[in-house]
């Protein structure tokens, strides 16, 4: 009964290396399992890869009895930027490393500030940097072309930037990219395409590597800069996550995080949180501009729920539909699009595919999200409708994972999700959004996320809406 698993025609030395762009593994991923189907393996140099690609799969994996997160290749090239902050650090021993309690201490202190009283903090902050976005848009006016990508990374960095940490970024002042946020870019680029190299090829790129180092040193040296600015001039009103990481204590430990371990905290903000939320953005525009029911939908609630009003953090919850497009976006288009896990033990996964302890588990996030039989036949279509009135709930268990599982679940969902909200109803109230070019087809481009490439929109104030 035990029946092999699915392996694309490994190669003498490198197996399937020369399977995986390096430049986008998410894509050659959903290219083989669209061949393979719901489980397939690839033999890596010197590990084992196993693809799940259909929600039943997905939801054994998310047992955290049998399977947990031990940070994966990728993210352990972060390690440099990242260390043992939150999301590159091991809540358990696993085979490559060890369990850290750098991430127990964090984690304890971090999930209520990230909670809705702490959210509720941070709603007047994240308006202020939306109301830049418009600002700006309002002046460059109705034929200035808006890159999509660039533009919601600017809101997204500056809102972590000021919500976190009390720190302007101030990229809608200026036309370059702040130099963190170009550093981060081309740090998680280099971090990703190391990952897909054998050891003589990353030494080949030697030099590409002394300027990621180079490139990581002065992000940490801003993340100081901003501490050692904060404990200058101290904001003892200003509860926000930068007063938490530096002065609150860990009850359990009694305990305050070290500074080293604030400031991979402080930059895993930052990377964690910006390319996400700024390319669920992007992808969410992109899908209410060509589905324009959706987009009149949304507009339409806008207009009931927040009408000429300034908008408040007390009508979110009212804005279903929007909420439900938000959904439907990171279901088509989960800007993390694969996460990994390893299993406790040796197991069988859907009773018949043998998986080792020293393997290691993909969940394919495009497969899970896509399977008709969670989804249904209609699977490809962007219907905001399957998450309204409860049928969210009624979906098989795994069914929708863009945050990933469990305790290593996102911790700034509630933060992504309250910003992306507000922004999207502030942009509808005001602007009625085109494509610029109306041929245009969605082209993704690929860093440690995915996001659109090449997606332009103009914006027109809406006749009577000042
Ligand atoms: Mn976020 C973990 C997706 C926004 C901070 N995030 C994860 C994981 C996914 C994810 C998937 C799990 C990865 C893994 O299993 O290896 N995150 C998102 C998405 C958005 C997002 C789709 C927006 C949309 N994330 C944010 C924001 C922040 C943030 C905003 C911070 C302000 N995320 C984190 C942190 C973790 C994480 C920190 C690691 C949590 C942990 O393991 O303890």
């Amino acid at each position: 009964e035990e029946v092999p698993i699915p392996q694309p025609q490994p190669r003498f030395l490198v197996g399937n290396l020369f399977e995986m762009d390096p430049d986008f593994p998410s894509r050659s991923v959903q290219r083989m399992a669209k061949t393979y189907g719901e489980i397939l393996q690839l033999q890596l140099p010197g590990r084992r890869i196993i693809v799940v690609s259909s929600q039943r799969l997905a939801d054994e994996v998310c047992d955290q009895e049998r399977f947990f997160k031990e940070p994966s290749r990728v993210l352990r090239e972060l390690r440099p930027l990242t260390g043992d902050g939150l999301f590159t650090s091991a809540h358990k021993d696993g085979r490559a490393m060890k369990r850290e309690e750098n991430w127990w201490k964090a984690h304890r202190l971090l999930v209520p500030a990230f909670g809705p009283l702490g959210l509720r903090k941070m709603a007047e902050d994240m308006i202020d940097i939306s109301a830049q976005m418009m600002l700006r848009w309002d002046r460059l006016g109705e034929n200035h072309l808006i890159d999509c990508s660039d533009d919601f990374t600017r809101l997204a960095f500056d809102t972590i930037g000021l919500c976190s940490f009390g720190y302007r970024f101030n990229e809608f002042y200026s036309d370059e990219a702040h130099p963190f946020a170009t550093q981060m870019a081309d740090v998680l680029k280099m971090s990703g395409r190391r990952t897909n190299r054998t050891e003589f090829q990353n030494w080949l790129h030697r030099w590409e590597e002394q300027d990621r180092q180079e490139k990581v040193a002065s992000m940490l040296e801003l993340v100081d800069q901003i501490v050692e600015e904060r404990k200058a001039h101290p904001k003892p009103v200003a509860k926000d996550l930068l007063n938490t990481m530096l002065y609150s204590v860990d009850r359990e430990s009694g305990e305050t995080l070290t500074k080293e371990n604030v400031a991979f905290n402080m930059v895993t903000f930052l990377v964690a949180g910006h390319e996400t939320t700024s390319g669920t953005l992007s992808f969410l525009w992109y899908n209410l501009l060509k589905n324009p029911e959706a987009f009149h939908k949304a507009q339409k609630q806008v207009d009931e729920v927040v009408g000429d009003h300034v908008l408040s953090v007390e009508m979110l919850p009212k804005l279903t539909y929007i909420d439900a497009c938000i959904k439907e976006t990171l279901r088509l288009n989960s800007p993390i699009p694969l996460f990994s896990v390893i299993p406790t033990d040796d197991t069988l996964l859907g009773g018949k595919y043998r998986i080792e302890k020293s393997d290691a588990i993909t969940v394919n996030l495009a497969g899970v999200h896509n399977d008709p039989a969670a989804w249904g036949p209609d699977h490809g279509e962007f219907r905001p409708e399957r998450f309204l009135d409860g049928k969210f709930q009624n979906l098989p268990s795994s069914s929708w994972k863009p945050f990933g599982n469990g305790l290593r679940a996102c911790i700034g969902r509630g933060f992504a999700e309250q910003e992306m909200l507000l922004n999207t109803a502030m942009i509808l109230q005001r602007f009625s959004p085109e494509m610029a070019d109306p041929g245009y087809d969605l082209e993704i481009k690929s860093t440690l996320t995915i996001k659109p490439e090449g997606f332009y929109m103009r914006v027109r104030r809406r006749p009577g809406k000042s």
